[in-house]
């Protein structure tokens, strides 16, 4: 009780200092929070670990599983949604008076089991046990309505929905780094406006009462499990707008309390839009202002324009969202008048009409969102480059400074204190502490890179994680491994441009070699995955089961087993990420170039240790930059060449001519090797990869086998990696959330931290 006191005191404490400086607030609106489990983050951020774990010694409890307990909320698909969660925490740790505001999904990403190798899904039942972290707050609700008519009244309109739920709130409390500060998570849940058609039910008509109930509890019942794939549903419109408009109105409320001008709101509150799902903000706060508060549309639009600010996340055509006029109109009728009416208006200024906000009976909520946000920022340099150049191209040109980079970063409490708490004492022991809140601070490591001893335990904190690896590999899933191997990790969405069938065409091909050659010297090897596939994308699927079935028939080999095996483990979540990460020896991050906006696994890996095989694709530029391209495995084409090669037509037939080695390993896929009782399992993924091969899998292979092999030798050379492996922790610290909080707050918020 006195633990849930100290962080309740600390919340109050930091709302009402908030509140007394009159402070400009953060409000960071997003479709997922991929949170993790909370107590450790909650015990770290307060320095309670040692009480704490003192008290459970005492009651006889062992710590590790009691955490462990903690069901993992998976309300988020990937990066994007763990994003937000390391900024929440980033805000916390910088007192940025911030608000996260989501949607409270009964059921989060499902839950992935193999059957035959093959993907299962099964519901993620989060809520079936009691959330601790969430206060209800049943006085805060707002009516949040769809559909119905549009009365206009001049330029301004009067909306009457015909259908309407509730949004009620719930607060999570975010602790920053030594507790000083706590912000709110808030997220939404959806309850019918009347709970019970008593006429109905008395009339005998049971399941009809039930009804407005069901559908209202619909809104918020799943999380869409896409990830960068776009999902046509009308009910994921109706979750982006109910989430939106409630967040909105919650920071008018909080704004009108204390002051009466809303013309000043763009100085009070800062709006960020995590990608195009929120989007609609836009609109909504402009009818909000103009029709329910009587300013022209001009104003409106620029009061809103003022607080808004658009994070895009993605260049992938299938995930820029894009909504049906007709559904537009249907659900949210005056959006849509107000949509059309934002377009005139941007044509008549801009009469080339290439920025359209509609296009082919379709709203693009990418335009949309970029029109009326001050600030739009990519998440790497490379990424922001291509949205200039690309995506964004003709907007840019209209808007020449709305565009600016803020390149992702992660929360060094969850990702290196948490998670890996050998390498943090280490780090204390030989610079102290002051990493924890200045992450760059790392730096200061290199010098020791020559004491003698710092690189041995160094090289003994990484053994000490895989052998903890390992046993755990061994109690829950059955694989035992050897800890000197090289422990090498892809955990990620499976998607084709991120590319887990060019790594596992690798194994294969270098199962033959081994076979070719076995008293070659060699090094041993683990190759593990990790990663859902959208229930829907089949491509995805089949490279889960291809993996499951080589993993099967290479690692009952006796003769390349001693040296390469293959894992690839269920149902990744933020948990499994904290166990894998600190082990990993290698970070495969092998996607296409300028395909990846970013990547943030990439950090964590790189933070921990790991050295990364990757291409010049999202953050692994400015990794490489600087950790030091000597300690970075760098293969493939480049964004650019990119272009060039899929412009050329035969190009994976070149590829494929051009190396045995590849031709070779595509041949078991056509003859079911992998898949013996059918044997034309494979053929699709082979024909597509020697076929079309949008994403270039043949034309990367040899050069990914060449520094494969580097990567070998690099790990033959024991003093030559533990030196590498250190450069990459010492070289992470720009990686820090902390970093990128402080580039929104000065280029994006123009927002300032609370002193206490
Ligand atoms: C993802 C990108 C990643 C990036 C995260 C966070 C979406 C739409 N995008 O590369 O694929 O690291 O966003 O920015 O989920």
């Amino acid at each position: 009780m006195r633990f849930a006191d100290e962080i309740v005191d600390r919340w109050f404490e930091s709302i009402r200092a908030t509140y007394n400086a009159d402070a400009k607030r953060v409000y960071y609106l997003s479709m997922e929070f991929l949170l993790g489990r909370l107590l450790e983050d909650a015990i770290t951020n307060l320095r309670l670990t040692e009480r704490v774990q003192s008290v459970t010694r005492e009651l006889g409890i062992e710590l590790g599983p009691l955490l462990h307990d903690e069901p993992d909320s998976a309300l988020g698909n990937g990066g994007l949604g763990r994003l937000a969660a390391c900024f929440l925490e980033s805000m916390s740790t910088l007192k940025i008076p911030a608000h996260g505001y989501g949607i409270r999904y009964e059921y989060g990403l499902f839950r992935q089991s193999f059957v035959d190798g093959r993907q299962v899904e099964s519901p993620e039942t989060w809520l079936q046990t009691v959330d601790p972290w969430a206060f209800e707050r049943p006085e805060l609700k707002f009516e949040i309505g769809f559909g119905g008519k549009v009365e206009e009244i001049g330029t301004a309109a009067r909306w009457t929905p015909d259908e309407a739920v509730i949004a009620q709130a719930h607060d999570t409390p975010i602790v920053g780094w030594r507790g000083r500060w706590a912000n709110t998570l808030r997220l939404w849940s959806a309850r019918p406006t009347e709970i019970f058609d008593l006429a109905r039910f008395n009339a005998g008509d049971f399941a009809a009462a039930a009804e407005p109930e069901a559908l209202a509890r619909a809104i918020t019942r799943v999380l869409y499990p896409d990830d960068t794939t776009e999902s046509g549903k009308e009910l994921r419109l109706k979750q982006e707008y109910f989430f939106t408009a409630a967040s909105l109105r919650d920071i008018l409320r909080r704004f009108e309390r204390t002051h009466d001008d809303l013309r000043k709101l763009p100085t009070k509150a800062a709006i960020q839009l995590n990608d195009t799902h929120p989007a609609i903000a836009g609109p909504e706060l402009v009818r909000l202002l103009h029709d329910e508060r009587h300013f022209s549309f001009d104003e409106a639009v620029e009061i809103a324009r003022g607080c808004l600010a658009y994070t895009n996340h993605t260049l992938l055509p299938e995930a820029l969202e894009r909504w049906p006029e007709d559904l537009m109109r249907r659900l949210l009728p005056r959006h849509m008048q107000l949509i059309e009416r934002l377009d005139a208006a941007h044509e008549a200024k801009h009469p080339s009409r290439q920025v359209a906000l509609r296009a082919h009976g379709e709203v693009q909520m990418g335009p949309l969102a970029f029109v009326m946000a001050h600030r739009v920022n990519g998440v790497s340099k490379l990424h922001t480059r291509l949205m200039k150049d690309t995506v964004f191209a003709e907007l840019n040109r209209l808007y020449p400074d709305r565009i600016v980079n803020e390149t992702n970063g992660i929360t060094p409490r969850r990702w290196l204190m948490s998670a890996n708490p050998r390498l943090s004492s280490l780090i204390g022991e030989t610079i102290g502490n002051g990493w924890l809140a200045n992450l760059e601070r790392l730096a200061e490591l290199e010098p020791h890179f020559d004491d003698a001893g710092f690189l041995d335990a160094y090289a003994a904190v990484k053994h000490a994680n895989k052998r903890d690896l390992a046993g755990w590999l061994a109690r829950a899933h059955g694989v035992h491994i050897d800890p000197a191997a090289m422990i090498d990790i892809q955990i990620k969405r499976i998607h084709e441009y991120k590319r887990q069938h060019l790594n596992i065409l690798e194994a294969i091909a270098l199962w033959q070699d081994i076979h070719d050659a076995p008293n070659a010297e060699r090094v041993p090897r683990v190759k593990i995955f990790a990663g859902k596939a959208a229930p829907g994308y089949a491509f995805a699927k089949q490279i889960i089961r291809l993996i499951n079935d080589v993993a099967a028939v290479i690692n009952a080999d006796p003769v390349t087993s001693p040296w390469l095996q293959v894992a690839f483990l269920p149902n990744y979540n933020v948990s499994l990420a904290e166990r894998l990460i600190p082990a990993a020896d290698l970070s495969e991050q092998i996607s296409t170039a300028g395909k990846e906006a970013s990547g943030t696994g990439n950090m964590k890996m790189a933070l921990n240790g790991a050295l990364t095989i990757g291409t010049l694709d999202g953050a692994n530029v400015e990794i490489r930059e600087r950790v030091g391209a000597e300690n970075f495995f760098l293969f493939g084409m480049t964004a650019d060449e990119v272009l060039e090669r899929r412009a050329m037509p035969d190009h994976a037939a070149r590829a494929i001519a051009d190396d045995p080695r590849l031709a070779r390993a595509l041949e078991t896929l056509r003859n079911g090797t992998f898949s013996a009782p059918d044997p034309g399992r494979y053929r699709g993924i082979a024909d597509n990869i020697s076929g079309p091969d949008y994403f270039l899998v043949a034309s990367d292979f040899s050069d990914f086998w060449r520094a494969q092999r580097e990567v070998d030798r690099a790990f033959a050379d024991p003093a030559r990696w533990v030196r590498a492996a250190a450069h990459n922790t010492a070289g992470s610290g720009w990686f820090s959330a902390d970093r990128a909080i402080r580039g929104y707050m000065r280029d994006v918020w123009d927002a300032a931290p609370v002193e206490l």
